[in-house]
């Protein structure tokens, strides 16, 4: 069904039928111990998913709202390669990659008016440019980057706010896969991945951000979020790399 009349949720589960409950591969350990900041944490394979937030061209190619706003997305091009690793791993694991995009309605009636008419952007939300309208569901530049686009069954959650719980069934999707814990990968780090991120935490999640599979268009704000996160005795969650997640789950 349609949550908040925002949800546009394409495929169920993940491809081909693999379990969670199947071992990771060949004997791999289910309870494995990621060597993670601020301090290791024991991984529930079974109950533990990667969730890639708005990997979208309209963030990171140039002519999308990204570029809009003034920003350089060659940026957040150099995670691309490490991104696509880690959405390798969970599933070459057979644990479930879930994807969002931040995108809206062609109606805008997802779009609240002081979202609309933020700032002072070349183009704005539902505007025409050069990949189509402007995060509008639907248009080329709102999908995901050719690169680390969805597989067939994979969930994506189209989502109008920054952070992927607000108007969507995220919630009810990771409830469903019986998830507890969670990697975050993707753009931007301080905006809809550390929203999605905090919200989690309060959910009752157990949150890793993949450092080397995450961007912002400010490499300070990147680091002080991934310091903020961490902080605290892990506050709002762990950070780890792409290679010891992948070490973790045995791929
Ligand atoms: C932004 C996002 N930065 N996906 N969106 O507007 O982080």
């Amino acid at each position: 069904g349609d949550v908040g009349g925002a949800l546009r949720l394409r495929g169920r589960g993940r491809a081909g039928g693999h379990g969670r409950d199947r071992p990771a591969h060949g004997g791999a350990r289910l309870m494995p111990i990621l060597q993670a900041e601020p301090f290791p944490l024991d991984l529930d394979l079974p109950a533990l998913g990667l969730v890639v937030i708005d990997m979208q061209r309209d963030f990171m190619e140039a002519g999308g709202f990204g570029a809009s706003l003034g920003n350089d997305v060659s940026l957040l091009r150099a995670i691309i390669p490490a991104t696509a690793r880690l959405i390798e791993g969970f599933r070459a694991a057979g644990l479930p990659v879930i994807h969002t995009r931040e995108c809206h309605r062609p109606d805008l009636s997802d779009l609240p008016p002081a979202k609309r008419n933020r700032g002072n952007p070349s183009l704005r939300i539902g505007d025409e440019g050069p990949m189509g309208r402007i995060l509008i569901a639907g248009e080329p530049g709102a999908d995901i980057i050719p690169e680390l686009y969805p597989l067939e069954g994979e969930t994506v959650i189209d989502k109008p706010g920054k952070g992927a719980f607000h108007a969507t069934a995220f919630g009810d999707v990771l409830k469903e896969k019986g998830l507890r814990q969670l990697v975050f990968a993707g753009v931007t780090t301080e905006v809809c991945v550390q929203t999605t991120m905090r919200e989690a935490n309060d959910r009752g999640y157990e949150c890793i951000l993949a450092v080397d599979a995450t961007e912002s268009y400010f490499p300070a704000f990147k680091q002080a979020a991934i310091e903020m996160i961490r902080a605290q005795g892990a506050i709002v969650g762990w950070t780890a790399t792409t290679d010891q997640l992948r070490e973790a789950i045995g791929v």
